[in-house]
């Protein structure tokens, strides 16, 4: 809510409540709870003191399909508390556009002081950014991006650099090759590609698509999407393995599907990892157990604790300076069997 609005609500109920004799609790008219949506979890108490000192933020997260994106929600959840001075309005979009889009609506109508958007794809979203503009709500986008043709309906963006980890993962392979003298060989790949229209699927498809021209000796066989879904991973992996039977690598655009691969390559009673190579993109902890257990070959990082830098701009805004520059690419490595273990340890995610 507008501070200044509820200021003059706090100052009206003082009023009311001294000249009344009124009870000490706040009136159920009194913005002091704010109405959540069924879907929203609030990570603060509501009372009208405590609320006017905080910025309210409402978050409309993609979902909840990975263990990156748990990771990316609790970076959210741990860092927009109360005692850091905010009043986090959570709402899970369940891989749905229109949730996200209604959550937004309603965060318009809540009238919070910031929103943050994690968009579940690139396309669709001119309407209501617009509708937060217009309203005078700041916009803030983090992991994935949207397709806008005026940038200004958001102020900043924090995430990936998506195309640069599809680079990584090709490099990664041609280096692996070469150590194994296979260099020459002919190496044929099945590519598990994220959600269709994500900023991490377009990207990521990109890089590897760009390594994949630019060395003759790699073929891939088949893309289909397996929607960053562990579940739907295996599916399409059991699918490719029926389809062809000379597979070399498997490259999964997130670790939960790499995971899901997994199981299927060991039911068709293959070797993961050492019959067929597995790429996987994020680095999820699970993925550095899977490389030291010999399962998974590489790991390129996507880091997910994106909280903190979205707190940074937020308080940036807050003190009425610009935002330097409009995008915030995190820091990100690539793993493999050779360092997973020393590495694990360290891991925050
Ligand atoms: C990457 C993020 C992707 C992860 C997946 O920033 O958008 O979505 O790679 C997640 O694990 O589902």
């Amino acid at each position: 809510m507008k501070k200044w609005l509820s200021f003059l609500i706090c100052a009206m109920m003082v009023f009311s409540l001294t000249a009344c004799g009124g009870s000490a609790q706040p009136s159920s008219s009194a913005a002091s709870t704010e109405t959540a949506a069924p879907t929203e979890s609030t990570a603060s108490t509501n009372d009208a003191d405590s609320s006017d000192a905080l910025i309210v933020v409402g978050y409309a997260q993609v979902g909840a399909e990975s263990d990156w994106r748990t990771a990316n929600t609790k970076s959210f959840q741990e860092f927009f508390v109360p005692a850091n001075g905010y009043d986090l309005k959570f709402v899970d979009g369940q891989n749905d556009q229109s949730r996200q889009i209604a959550a937004i609506r309603d965060f318009i109508a809540q009238e919070v002081d910031y929103i943050v958007l994690a968009p579940v794809v690139e396309t669709g979203w001119e309407a209501v950014l617009q509708e937060a503009k217009d309203a005078g709500i700041p916009v803030v986008l983090s992991d994935r991006m949207v397709d806008v043709t005026d940038d200004s309906l958001y102020m900043a963006w924090v995430g990936g650099d998506f195309k640069l980890e599809g680079v990584r993962a090709m490099e990664w392979l041609e280096s692996y090759l070469a150590d194994q003298g296979r260099s020459d060989e002919a190496i044929n790949i099945v590519h598990l590609q994220g959600t269709i229209g994500a900023s991490a699927q377009i990207g990521r498809t990109e890089g590897i698509f760009e390594g994949v021209e630019s060395n003759p000796n790699f073929t891939i066989l088949e893309s289909q999407t397996g929607d960053f879904t562990q579940a739907l991973g295996q599916e399409v992996m059991e699918s490719m393995l029926k389809a062809y039977a000379d597979i070399d690598v498997v490259i999964a655009e997130n670790d939960n599907m790499a995971f899901g691969a997994i199981d299927a390559i060991k039911a068709a009673g293959k070797v993961p990892g050492e019959d067929i190579i597995i790429i996987s993109f994020d680095a999820v902890h699970e993925a550095f157990e899977r490389m030291i257990a010999g399962e998974l070959n590489c790991a390129v990082e996507c880091n997910p604790l994106h909280g903190p830098r979205v707190g940074d701009i937020i308080q940036t805004l807050e003190r009425g300076e610009t935002i330097s520059n409009k995008i915030w690419y995190v820091d990100e490595g690539v793993f493999d069997q050779s360092d997973a273990a020393s590495e694990l340890p360290s891991r925050m995610y």
